[in-house]
């Protein structure tokens, strides 16, 4: 079988950053924030997070924080929270989170809070599960929970569950596996995975296995690498993770590996690129590849990071 090509995906990562360029450094100029979480969590799941300049990236980090609280997807936009837990994981990976001002970076997230208990992304008002999950996770990470109403922000989530044990990115919304991860992550860190029939949940999720091993985030929908993070982290949060074939999974992320130059791709033999490398490798830590840093499957951060911040006061 083929094994993963750690080496060549450091490479790839660390090039990504360089080609500045390049139509993917173009077109992802906006979520920068989210492309150096997704490529310094892989570097450090592949123990090469040393290979990056701390201080360089901490310092630009810094550049994309807004006066609000929020920090922005690139140096000059605007503030959002998807790009504001990017900035907290990538500081907390690298020990950093003492740089924040945590009390505004907090009031800024809890201050997206709707009356509902949802959560808007920004000052424009979308809402959306991912954005609740967002906010937990963040505001977990700075231990600063208490600044929302926890019970309405699950109550919020528990109206986004469907008949078909999973959750939407709205009442009523189709479950997805990637609202499913957000949805079950939040519960997860706020001790509230009581909500979920497990049974029913993991069946769904179970069923996106298909005959090439991978998983697909939907019924009828195609197999996609993000998905072995999305629906494997779910399964894991549940504990039903030993319903689906893990060997045929493993299988499955190996064979969209660019063997020559280093990266994954959504399915075998498609372009590479940063999303599908990260939780590619993410997928292999969750399904304890050898070589590869165990993840917490509610943080999306490695273990050793999520194990520092609970034990510093
Ligand atoms: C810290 C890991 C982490 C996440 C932060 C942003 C976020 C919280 C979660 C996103 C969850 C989500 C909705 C993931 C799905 C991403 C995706 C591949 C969507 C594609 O959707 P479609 O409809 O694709 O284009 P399908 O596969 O259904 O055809």
């Amino acid at each position: 079988m083929v094994q993963l090509v750690a080496d060549k995906h450091v490479r790839y990562i660390l090039m990504a950053e360089k080609k500045k360029e390049s139509f993917e450094s173009v077109v992802m100029d906006h979520l920068r924030m989210n492309g150096a979480y997704w490529g310094l969590t892989a570097l450090d799941l592949l123990e090469k997070l040393g290979s990056v300049s701390k201080d360089e990236v901490v310092s630009w980090v810094m550049t994309c924080y807004h006066e609000s609280g929020g920090f922005a997807g690139n140096t000059g936009h605007d503030p959002h929270i998807l790009y504001t837990l990017s900035a907290v994981q990538i500081l907390a990976l690298f020990d950093k989170l003492d740089i924040l001002d945590v009390g505004k970076v907090s009031s800024y997230v809890a201050g997206l809070q709707n009356e509902d208990g949802s959560f808007s992304g920004d000052i424009w008002g979308e809402i959306d599960t991912r954005f609740s999950y967002i906010a937990i996770c963040c505001l977990s990470i700075l231990k600063c929970l208490d600044k929302i109403n926890v019970k309405k922000a699950v109550d919020y989530i528990v109206s986004c569950k469907n008949l078909d044990g999973g959750f939407g990115c709205t009442p009523g919304a189709e479950s997805h596996a990637g609202q499913i991860f957000c949805c079950v992550g939040a519960l997860a860190i706020t001790g509230n995975l009581h909500h979920v029939d497990k049974d029913l949940l993991g069946w769904w999720l179970c069923e996106r296995q298909g005959k090439t091993g991978g998983l697909n985030g939907r019924p009828e929908k195609l197999p996609d690498v993000c998905y072995s993070w999305w629906v494997l982290s779910s399964l894991i949060m549940i504990d039903r993770v030993h319903w689906i074939d893990k060997a045929k999974l493993v299988k499955f992320i190996l064979d969209c590996q660019d063997l020559d130059n280093g990266g994954i791709s959504d399915r075998p033999d498609d372009a590479v690129d940063i999303f599908h490398t990260y939780f590619g490798v993410a997928g292999l830590s969750l399904l304890e590849y050898h070589g590869v840093k165990a993840i917490d499957p509610a943080y999306a951060l490695p273990v050793d990071v999520i194990n520092r911040i609970i034990f510093t006061k």
